[in-house]
């Protein structure tokens, strides 16, 4: 049986680690789009990237596509020589406080990037099949408590701004051209493989450090915004479900549970031996280790953003439904599972 082809733009990330591994093991020959960098960026697929750009030799390996979502000549190179069956568009820059420092990159590359696979597709091989990295930013501060496929969009960032004309582009190249486009909205989901300026794996890292003594404070911004926080490597396994689906349509994924950031704080600090209460108001707020009587949290307006989102919370019954999926990872067992791996990342000076 001939394999399939598959193409993962951000296969560098959380997400396209844990689905380059997924797919591999379903036996798909993947190409990964990679940057250009003056630094590895590929900590967290080295032990899955060939050395070699032939396929037969690759196998049960990710084959390096230099490339960037910036360039509409790359994307349609790269389509046309690889022709995949199914291309997972990952590529963002992904960090909402930064997308009010360069929204115009941000703008570039996350709303007309998902614009330029799906040109590209039309005019190359339109029985690719596409799914679009979406996100829970895009409800905004949303009027619903619990947000699903049906609720309005809110979005509040020039990251979310965007995001939406990405949702919005897969849902046209679907309806005007046929094209086997599908939204993932993804709410947050996290692993150890996550960016270390994320809040979670920031905290994770962060009190490590402090038990450590290798830094006094954890300095954090809004403590009181909630998050419907779901593990990272199952959500990569839908992406690819969704893909195998008879149509194409959009899904929410999400636990239908949300925590605070300070919840976040209290069961990390938990797994650490710590038992941090808090003391004080607004950006005067500490966190203290109630065991040594020290301070271990403080506040710094720096992480603020202009507008923040309090509160995500996600329905994904229509997932559940369709492909009867549902959350296996508690928040609990998440924060655990970050914890142990951080330690034994940071034993073995290793940084993903
Ligand atoms: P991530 O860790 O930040 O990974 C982003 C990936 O995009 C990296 O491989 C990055 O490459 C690549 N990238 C950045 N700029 C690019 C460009 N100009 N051209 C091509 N690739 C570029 O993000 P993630 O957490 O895995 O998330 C995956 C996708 O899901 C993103 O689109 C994100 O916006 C979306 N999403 C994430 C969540 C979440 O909670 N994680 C929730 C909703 C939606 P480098 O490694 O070189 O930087
Ligand atoms: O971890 P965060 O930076 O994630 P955020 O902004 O929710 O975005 C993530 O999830 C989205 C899906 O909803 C994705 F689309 C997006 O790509 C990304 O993966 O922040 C979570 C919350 C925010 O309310 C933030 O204000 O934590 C708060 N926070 C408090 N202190 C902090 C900090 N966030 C960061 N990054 N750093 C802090 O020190």
């Amino acid at each position: 049986m001939t394999k399939k082809r598959a193409l993962i733009i951000g296969i560098t990330g959380q997400d396209g680690s844990y689905l380059a591994e997924f797919l591999i093991k379903k036996n798909y020959i993947v190409h990964g789009m990679v940057r250009r960098s003056s630094m590895p960026n590929t900590q967290r697929i080295d032990h899955i990237l060939s050395t070699s750009r032939d396929e037969e030799s690759s196998n049960k390996k990710i084959i390096r596509e230099y490339g960037d979502l910036s360039s509409s000549e790359n994307i349609q190179n790269i389509i046309r020589r690889i022709k995949p069956d199914e291309i997972y568009n990952l590529g963002a820059q992904s960090h909402v406080k930064v997308s009010f420092e360069i929204p115009e990159y941000t703008y570039d590359i996350v709303a007309v990037g998902p614009l330029r696979v799906l040109e590209a597709i039309k005019n190359i091989k339109p029985n690719i099949k596409y799914l679009q990295a979406s996100s829970s930013e895009m409800f905004g501060n949303s009027e619903n408590n619990i947000q699903n496929e049906n609720t309005q969009f809110n979005p509040e960032s020039p990251y979310a701004s965007a995001k939406t004309l990405g949702y919005w582009t897969t849902r046209n190249y679907r309806d005007n051209f046929k094209i086997f486009a599908s939204n993932v909205i993804m709410f947050n989901h996290e692993s150890p493989r996550r960016g270390l300026n994320f809040v979670t794996k920031k905290i994770v890292r962060g009190l490590i450090e402090v038990k450590n003594k290798k830094r006094k404070y954890l300095y954090l911004g809004n403590l009181n915004a909630k998050r419907d926080w779901g593990y990272a490597k199952e959500y990569c396994e839908v992406m690819w479900k969704m893909l195998q689906l008879k149509k194409a349509d959009d899904f929410v994924i999400a636990t239908n549970t949300h925590y605070s950031v300070r919840d976040f704080v209290e069961a990390a600090g938990k797994e650490l031996n710590f038992e941090i209460i808090w003391k004080g108001k607004g950006t005067k707020e500490v966190g203290i280790d109630k065991k040594t009587n020290k301070t271990v949290i403080k506040i710094d307006p720096y992480y603020f953003r202009p507008n923040d989102v309090q509160s995500l919370l996600g329905d994904a019954s229509k997932l559940y439904k369709a492909i009867k999926w549902k959350p296996k990872t508690s928040f609990k067992k998440l924060v655990k599972i970050m914890v142990d791996k951080e330690i034994e990342l940071i034993k073995n000076h290793k940084i993903y």
